[in-house]
């Protein structure tokens, strides 16, 4: 029996794994027991990362539709050669800016460089990522505040913070593995702040039920009582940060006698909370989609980060403005996907950078790409438009999983080429596709992964390949041959090789890992960024920002804030609840396609799409627990739910999740103006008794 210690490649932990395998075959799993992130733990779905393409097993090679309808497979040099065709007709009739790619945070660093490579610089096509859905509030928040894309923390600093304040997460189900972290944390507060009574609040000693999307107002009231209370670090302030007295007089307009009408929080527990915060010596900071996925999130994770930065809650243990990525190398893609930044970070538009990166790769710099992609929502808007005219989407689901999602089903309508590369040909996106591209699933890969906290670890293939089976990598490498990149794909040959050429194009930014060989990574506690050639490890966990210097010209952290809008999409009296989204169990994970291999996933889960609605609201509409009920949205939709009564969510507050595709047919086409990410938790929404 042979060990082979691998990555999760589900969520944004990238907890390690060890497969014990003989005969090509898992025959034990066990977490891997001295791997930092997740110390001999791992979720259900961790366990069970060997079930992927066991029950649904497309065929190994792709498959082309004809006209009429019906299908072939036929082997992949046909089909390569067949769809590179018809893309470059499409790309030459129309134009390049009528292709597009939409990839994603679960596949490997070297596979997204590739398939950007070959997509972005080569064919000059715009390229985005179900990222953009997740966590591009973040990635714009960190880099206006710090100058660069940089999380502050270590995943130890759940265990070093006597106050952890989590703010729309809900890490019980969505990070098993760090609430297990928090948990034995024991000398800590938890305090969760989210409209609803999630499984993680559940366990809160402070619970802050807020109304939706108050947040920015929110921090904007604790940032004043703050402030006003003398309860800051003036210290910190002075030396590493600034633009704080612009931002003080700016939050003098958030009194807290206004609060309980703006954030349906009492001041009374604004001002508990406020307390809280200053009696902390460690306050963390942790949030996730229901901050992100607003339409003000990007500035609601700069209220976040500005508290953290008044109160010194920063480059200490236990601290930090700390958002936690979706995906388990959501942080290679931001980083190394070539779309809204170049390779390493760096504008497409600086010169000397744009010099640097074609130097490494050893290319004219008029191959690189000019500018950032335009964003996902663009992409699906011009698809609508006929504008853009091909699509390949690549690891991830849109049909089910992109807000307002019959926009997507109308868009697969017009596309004269939809690629689809995924591990089955059943998903919502795939079964209808032009043409299928199958790969297999992370256990039969290898390459790289950055996690959450910025850890760079080492996917193994942990079983062979079977006949005809390729890896994305692989196909992204045939269709940049297809497609004609020649000698341009020279250095580009192995992930190992990718993987160099990446590493390369890091020297001397924040995210420098020079000092990481390939080999290194194999079997180890992996690495976190940066760590330049001459570094000496002496820690398994490090945090930034120790030495007070920031990313920006002036080294200094930013204090960035703004008036807060009005709701673009407030309920009216005809859709007069608000909708929230998100996760719901451990074990099922987002559009459901893989994780309906685990078994008891399956029998802990309805197969039904559901939704939580209060007691109250229930007894008024004469709504019982399992009752059918139409959800009607203010974006013309209707879908059917079971209705699951409950005091986990306020009157006039439901909440439902996106594992089934009910919901995001609901969902409307609001987004951050700086992320342009997609406003996932707040529709305004209409409910009818069906029968009633
Ligand atoms: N089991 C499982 N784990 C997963 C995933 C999965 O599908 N299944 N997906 C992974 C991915 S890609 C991601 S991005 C993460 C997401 O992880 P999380 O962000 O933790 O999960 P969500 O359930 O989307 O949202 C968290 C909370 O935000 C709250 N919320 C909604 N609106 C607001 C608001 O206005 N203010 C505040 N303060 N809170 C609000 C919701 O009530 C919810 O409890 O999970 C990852 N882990
Ligand atoms: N209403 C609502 N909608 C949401 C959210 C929400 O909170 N509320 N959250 C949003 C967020 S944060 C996210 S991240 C998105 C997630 O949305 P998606 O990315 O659409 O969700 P997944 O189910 O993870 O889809 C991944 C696909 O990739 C396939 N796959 C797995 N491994 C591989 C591989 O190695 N290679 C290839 N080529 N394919 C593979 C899987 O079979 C699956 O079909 O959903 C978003 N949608
Ligand atoms: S906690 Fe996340 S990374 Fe760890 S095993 Fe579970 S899904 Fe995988
Ligand atoms: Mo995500």
């Amino acid at each position: 029996m042979k060990k082979i210690q691998s990555l999760c490649n589900y969520c944004g932990l990238a907890c390690n794994i060890d497969f014990f395998v003989e005969d090509n075959r898992v025959i034990k799993v066990i977490p891997t027991e001295n791997y930092p992130v997740n110390k001999g733990f791992s979720c259900i779905k961790g366990l069970n990362l060997d079930k992927q393409t066991q029950v649904y097993k497309p065929n190994p090679l792709p498959r082309i539709s004809r006209q009429d309808g019906t299908f072939e497979h036929m082997s992949w040099d046909q089909a390569i050669e067949k769809t590179a065709k018809k893309l470059k007709e499409i790309s030459t009739k129309y134009g390049s800016e009528s292709i597009a790619a939409i990839s994603t945070g679960q596949m490997m660093l070297e596979e997204f460089a590739l398939l950007c490579h070959v997509m972005r610089n080569y064919m000059k096509a715009n390229v985005d990522g179900n990222t953009r859905l997740c966590m591009s509030s973040a990635v714009y928040a960190y880099k206006e505040s710090f100058g660069f894309d940089a999380p502050p923390y270590t995943l130890n600093d759940l265990e070093l913070s006597d106050t952890v304040i989590i703010i729309g997460g809900n890490p019980l189900v969505a990070q098993p593995v760090a609430w297990g972290r928090i948990r034995s944390n024991k000398n800590k507060k938890l305090i969760v702040i989210d409209p609803r009574v999630s499984e993680t609040a559940i366990h809160a000693d402070y619970h802050y039920p807020l109304k939706p999307k108050s947040d920015l107002k929110l921090f904007y009231i604790l940032a004043n009582l703050l402030i006003e209370n003398g309860w800051i670090d003036s210290n910190y302030i002075e030396n590493y940060t600034e633009n704080f007295s612009e931002f003080k007089e700016f939050v003098k307009d958030y009194p807290l006698d206004h609060a309980e009408a703006e954030t349906g929080l009492t001041s009374e527990q604004i001002l508990q909370l406020a307390t809280l915060i200053h009696e902390g010596k460690n306050v963390s900071f942790w949030w996730a989609m229901g901050i992100n996925q607003g339409y003000e999130g990007t500035r609601t994770a700069q209220a976040i980060i500005n508290i953290s930065l008044m109160t010194g809650n920063i480059g200490r243990p236990g601290t930090g403005p700390n958002a936690i990525t979706g995906q388990s190398n959501a942080m290679g893609s931001r980083m190394f996907s070539n779309t809204t930044s170049l390779y390493g970070g760096g504008d497409h538009e600086d010169p000397a950078r744009r010099q640097a990166i074609a130097g490494i790769l050893g290319i004219d710099e008029s191959w690189l790409a000019t500018k950032p992609t335009l964003p996902y929502n663009q992409i699906i808007e011009k698809i609508n438009a006929g504008e853009i005219k091909a699509l390949w989407v690549v690891c991830t689901n849109p049909r089910h999983s992109w807000v307002n999602n019959e926009t997507f089903k109308a868009a697969m309508g017009k596309l004269e080429l939809f690629i689809v590369q995924d591990l089955y040909d059943n998903t919502d996106s795939s079964e209808n596709c032009d043409t299928f591209f199958p790969v297999v699933p992370g256990i039969k890969k290898e390459g790289t992964g950055i996690n959450t906290e910025r850890r760079l670890s080492a996917f193994r293939p942990v079983l062979k390949r079977e006949e005809n089976e390729l890896s994305d990598f692989d196909v992204f490498l045939k269709m940049g041959e297809a497609l004609g990149m020649g000698s341009l794909l020279d250095k580009w040959r192995t992930p190992r090789a990718v993987f160099d050429l990446m590493k390369k194009c890091t020297e001397g930014m924040p995210s420098d890992f020079t000092g990481i060989e390939y080999d290194d990574l194999i079997n180890s506690k992996g690495i976190q960024w940066p760590f330049a050639k001459g570094d000496v490890l002496k820690e398994d966990e490090r945090r930034l920002y120790e030495d007070g210097h920031y990313y920006t010209a002036s080294k200094k952290a930013q204090f960035i804030f703004e008036k807060p809008l009005e709701n673009p999409l407030p309920t009216t009296k005809e859709y007069p609840y608000i909708l929230n989204t998100g996760r719901e169990t451990a074990g099922q994970w987002q559009t459901q396609t893989r994780t309906r291999e685990i078994k008891q996933v399956g029998a802990a889960t309805s197969a039904e799409a559901y939704i939580y609605i209060n007691e109250k609201l229930a007894e008024e509409l004469l709504i019982n627990h399992n009752d059918p009920v139409e959800i009607h949205s203010i974006n013309g939709v209707c879908s059917i739910f079971e209705a699951r009564v409950t005091n986990r969510v306020k009157y006039g507050e439901l909440y439902t999740s996106f594992n089934y595709i009910e919901t995001n047919a609901l969902t409307p086409s609001v987004y951050d103006r700086h992320s342009s990410q997609p406003s996932y938790k707040m529709t305004p929404i209409q409910i009818k008794k069906i029968g009633g």
